[in-house]
C-alpha cells in the first residue's frame, strides 16, 4: 500500500478545461497561514471599507452597510505561491461586481489596488476580478473567518494566487496603471496566475 496516494481530485479537470491542481502545487487539507507583520486589531464598531480612486462616487461603508448587501455564496480552491492548495472551500460574503457597482467604476480604471489594515497592498487587474467568484468574504466553510486568516473581512481571488487576497481589508482603490503592493515590490509577480506558474519576477 502506498503511503503517497493520491487524492484524485487532484487529476480532475476545471470547466475552463485546465487541471483542478495547478503546476508545482500539491493538495493540503489544512489550512496555513501566512501573513507579513502582526494581525491588526480591529474594532467593528470602527471598522470601514473605503472604496476609492477613479470611481464616481467614493463610498465608505461600516460594517452593517456591508452585510446589508446581498449575500453570496461559492465554493472553491485556492492556492498559495510557497505550493500549498486547498480545495472545497465553501465561503460566504459579497461579490466583488456587487460593491463596484455602488461607486460606478470610471472607464479608465484598469486595475485595483486592495489596501489591508495593517498596510498589506496588493495589485490586480479589474477585468478579471468581475466574475462572481471574486469576493469579499466573512464566512469559510460556516464559521466566521478567525483572526489568522482576516476577520472580519477578507478579498478572495482565487483564480490568483492567495497572496492576491487581502485579509483585514480596509480599502479598494481603482487605479489606470498597474501599481506593484507589497509582495509585488518585493519581486512577486504582478499578475500571479497559478495556471501559468507566475510566481516570482
Ligand atoms: N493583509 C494581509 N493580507 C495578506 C497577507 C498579508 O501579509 N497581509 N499575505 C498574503 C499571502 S502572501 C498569503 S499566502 C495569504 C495567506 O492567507 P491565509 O493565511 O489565510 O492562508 O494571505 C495574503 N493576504
Ligand atoms: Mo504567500
Amino acid at each position: 500500500m502506498s503511503l503517497f496516494r493520491a487524492d484524485p481530485r487532484t487529476k480532475e479537470a476545471r470547466p475552463d478545461g485546465r487541471r483542478r491542481l495547478p503546476p508545482g502545487q500539491r493538495l493540503t487539507d489544512g489550512w496555513p497561514v501566512l501573513h507579513y507583520g502582526s494581525i491588526p486589531k480591529i474594532d467593528l464598531a470602527e471598522w470601514r471599507l473605503q472604496i476609492f480612486g477613479l470611481v464616481e462616487e467614493e463610498k465608505t461603508l461600516t460594517w452593517d452597510e456591508l452585510m446589508a448587501l446581498p449575500q453570496a455564496e461559492a465554493r472553491n480552491d485556492i492556492h498559495c505561491v510557497t505550493t500549498w492548495s486547498k480545495f472545497d472551500n465553501d465561503w460566504r460574503g459579497v461579490s466583488l461586481r456587487d460593491v463596484f457597482a455602488l461607486v460606478k467604476v470610471k472607464p479608465e480604471a484598469a486595475y485595483v489596488v486592495f489596501h489591508s489594515y495593517g498596510g498589506y497592498t496588493t495589485n490586480v487587474p479589474l477585468d478579471e476580478i468581475q466574475g462572481p467568484e471574486n469576493m469579499l468574504v466573512h464566512t469559510h466553510n460556516g464559521e466566521p473567518l478567525t483572526l489568522e486568516h482576516g476577520w472580519p473581512l477578507r478579498a478572495l481571488i482565487p483564480n490568483l494566487y492567495l497572496w492576491k487576497s487581502a485579509k483585514w481589508i480596509r480599502g479598494i482603490e481603482f487605479v489606470s496603471q498597474d501599481r506593484p503592493g507589497f509582495w509585488e515590490m518585493y519581486g512577486y509577480h504582478m499578475h500571479g496566475d497559478p495556471w501559468k506558474e507566475e510566481r516570482y519576477g
